[in-house]
């Protein structure tokens, strides 16, 4: 059954111990979801299947207590927060429960006791309209997660809209954090040194080409080729190859490419189809974004990409440069 935020928070009330369950490898939108009714309501915060690195940094910084791999029995009833299919709870078999999420897909309201469900960019943003129609406070940790959990599931306002930003000030103005606390927050996401180091290798290593206005990047690393990639498209290459070659004579090539050298006509996907035909491999992927393992020299391969890649966009205007 659909309700609406005074109905769905008054169903909440009539329970003693809720569970706020969120879908496997939570993200902040699930988790600050979660805990900001969970301190409106009461009840517990409960992860199916662990949580993503800015979720988990979340947790530590604003405290927040989660119960991993809950055991439903314990609990009055479960909402669940931010999920739209079964198989994000790994198929658990739910009793009773109501949901609340934004996704545009809905199997697991069928079933639901009731569900709270709307087109927001994020699941926070219905949270907080819960909070504003209970009139309940919005603490400063509350407000901090939700706005994580709304600056994160919009691709840091990517995909956002009008209401997205009268979210996001109502709560800067109801709360009084700081929105840089929120950037503060996720640009301490700690990130493996390893990986820093690579990045920092394939930086330092890159050779560019550019045709027209056009700029295409090739490098290589010993792992994290895809992270580097598409780090050499953040730093400003248009089209990107990395390269990692591994003892036993195999070689990964990992392409990113930027959406407007999709739109000239580069798609990865089949360019690494077609080198892999033509060396023997596998090799495949999105328009944008996709990778080649081969049995050949890495920078023959390498080349053999860009050359592709030059080859349609030479008398292609870059948009991006007009
Ligand atoms: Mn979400």
């Amino acid at each position: 059954m659909r309700v609406d935020e005074i109905d769905f928070y008054n169903r909440l009330l009539n329970y003693r111990d809720i569970l706020y369950l969120c879908h496997r490898n939570a993200d902040p939108d699930a988790v600050s979801s979660a805990f900001a009714l969970s301190e409106a309501i009461g009840g517990t915060v409960g992860l199916v299947d662990g949580c993503n690195r800015v979720a988990s940094l979340l947790i530590e910084k604003l405290d927040i207590e989660v119960v991993e791999s809950p055991n439903f029995d314990e609990y009055e009833f479960i909402l669940v927060v931010d999920t739209s299919t079964i198989s994000q709870l790994n198929g658990l078999k739910l009793m009773k429960y109501g949901v609340i999420d934004h996704h545009a897909t809905t199997a697991l309201t069928e079933n639901a006791e009731f569900y709270l469900h709307k087109h927001a960019s994020s699941t926070a943003e219905i949270v907080f309209s819960v909070l504003k129609c209970m009139e309940a406070p919005v603490m400063p940790r509350v407000a901090l997660g939700l706005l994580t959990g709304i600056v994160t599931d919009t691709g840091h306002f990517k995909h956002a809209n009008s209401e997205t930003f009268s979210c996001v000030s109502e709560i800067i103005k109801l709360s009084g954090v700081d929105y840089a606390e929120v950037i503060d927050l996720m640009a301490s996401t700690p990130q493996d040194i390893s990986i820093r180091i690579a990045m920092l290798k394939a930086a330092a290593r890159a050779d560019t080409e550019r045709t027209g206005d056009w700029l295409i990047s090739t490098s290589y690393v010993s792992s994290f080729g895809g992270s580097a990639a598409s780090m050499l498209i953040n730093i400003g290459a248009d089209v990107s190859f990395v390269g990692t070659s591994h003892s036993n004579s195999t070689t990964r090539i990992s392409g990113r490419a930027k959406r407007e050298a999709v739109n000239a006509g580069v798609n990865l996907g089949q360019i690494m189809e077609n080198i892999s035909a033509n060396y023997d491999g596998t090799g495949g992927g999105h328009a944008g974004a996709a990778g080649i393992d081969v049995n050949s020299d890495m920078n023959e391969i390498l080349n053999e990409c860009k050359m592709h890649v030059i080859d349609i966009l030479k008398h292609q205007e870059n948009p991006s440069n007009l």
